[in-house]
């Protein structure tokens, strides 16, 4: 995150951190990304997040990458569901959205507290220009290996309009994605940042409007980050999370 601040203890209760690990090792698994926890055995990231090949864990409750914390839960993912249209270009990525199960037990994965919280699944669209959160452990201005400690920052949505032309990102970007930021620069997602939350209030509650997907670098004038529009594929989510979902 470029232009945060720190988080607060259960500020941001559906982030998750997505990590990562060769096959069958007994090496560390590393954060590769974000992710959203929007019910108690599913995590909502973006699709090229998705690793082959690679033993998947996720934690959340927590704010520190490097220390353990009591309010920490880590979970093993048990599969991992690719948006079947998924597909990434030189200049974009379609459909940028994956969703993965935990393992549990009768249904139950993470324990629901103080710091582990889903997330709400949006209901139709929101006005451009609304401020809107987004969060990660990402690059930021001052580390390129990205922040131990949570981080957010406020982004206002941006039209499809503005984003669509020519100096922004024009053809690049479709229906199923949207921009948020400053124009200006400066506030923005980065790299590690991907596929975690962009929520905005609906309603006083807090809905998970996008999942960081891409972006012409971090932070500049007139590149604002692109999400994944989480709107577009609520009726995949349920369809793939169906009988556990309510
Ligand atoms: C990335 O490389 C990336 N500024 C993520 C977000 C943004 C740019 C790049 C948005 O994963």
């Amino acid at each position: 995150i470029f232009g945060g601040l720190k988080v607060a203890p259960g500020a941001i209760p559906w982030q998750v951190s997505v990590q990562v690990r060769p096959e069958n090792t007994s090496q560390p698994f590393s954060h590769i990304c974000g992710g959203v926890l929007i019910a108690s055995c599913w995590v909502l990231t973006a699709g090229h997040c998705i690793e082959q090949r690679k033993d998947m864990q996720v934690v959340m409750g927590g704010l520190s990458l490097d220390m353990p914390e009591h309010t920490e839960q880590t979970l093993r993912v048990e599969q991992a569901i690719l948006h079947e249209n998924y597909k990434e270009t030189p200049a974009s990525v379609f459909n940028d959205i994956a969703l993965l199960r935990l393992s549990g037990t009768n249904g139950v994965c993470a324990i629901e507290s103080q710091f582990v919280k889903a997330a709400c699944l949006p209901d139709g669209q929101l006005p451009d220009g609304m401020e809107c959160t987004i969060s990660g452990w990402g690059i930021t201005e001052d580390s390129q290996h990205g922040s131990n400690h949570l981080l957010k920052a406020n982004v206002l949505l941006i039209s499809q309009e503005k984003c669509t032309e020519p100096g922004v990102y024009g053809k690049n970007l479709d229906h199923t994605m949207f921009c948020a930021g400053h124009l200006q620069g400066g506030v923005d997602s980065c790299q590690g940042d991907s596929g975690g939350p962009l929520t905005c209030k609906q309603n006083d509650t807090s809905v998970v409007y996008g999942l960081v997907s891409w972006g012409d670098q971090c932070g500049r004038k007139n590149k604002p980050g692109v999400y994944t529009r989480v709107s577009q594929f609520v009726n995949w989510i349920k369809a793939k999370t169906q009988a556990t979902f309510p």
